[in-house]
């Protein structure tokens, strides 16, 4: 069920809780400030979701409350991460969805990393 962005982090979240330990996940970049992981439902070949460490709810809480630094570190792993998949050349998507009109589900920032296949048009 989509999320209301707005509402105060709660740390119950399963990305909160993959950022514990305590449930596993199949990493693919780690930093200081930042996890990535493969989406659980792939809807691509490669398919995977950034997150900060810190607790941020949405792009929007992000952009808003997190540091330049954070903010920085965040860009740039999702950079590297395309690149080290070889994603650059043929190209890639990015998606993160905030609140009830994108259908949000899992209310901890994620964006999503689509690649390895053409993508077709966006979804409207
Ligand atoms: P959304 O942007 O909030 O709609 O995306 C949530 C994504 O999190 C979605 O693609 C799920 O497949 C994915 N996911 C996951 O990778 N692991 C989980 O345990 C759960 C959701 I719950």
């Amino acid at each position: 069920m989509p999320i209301d962005a707005t509402q105060p982090y709660d740390d119950s979240n399963i990305f909160a809780r993959i950022l514990r330990g305590e449930i596993p996940s199949t990493k693919a970049y780690e930093d200081e400030h930042v996890l990535a992981f493969n989406d659980i439902n792939a809807l691509a070949p490669t398919h995977i979701l950034v997150i900060p460490k810190g607790s941020y709810v949405s792009w929007d809480d992000f952009s808003e409350r997190g540091s330049d630094q954070e903010i920085g570190a965040f860009v740039r792993a999702v950079g590297k991460i395309a690149r080290d998949r070889g994603l650059v050349g043929s190209g890639y998507r990015l998606l993160a969805n905030v609140g009830p009109d994108s259908g949000q589900e899992v209310p901890h920032l994620h964006v999503h990393i689509f690649g390895g296949k053409p993508l077709g048009p966006m979804l409207t």
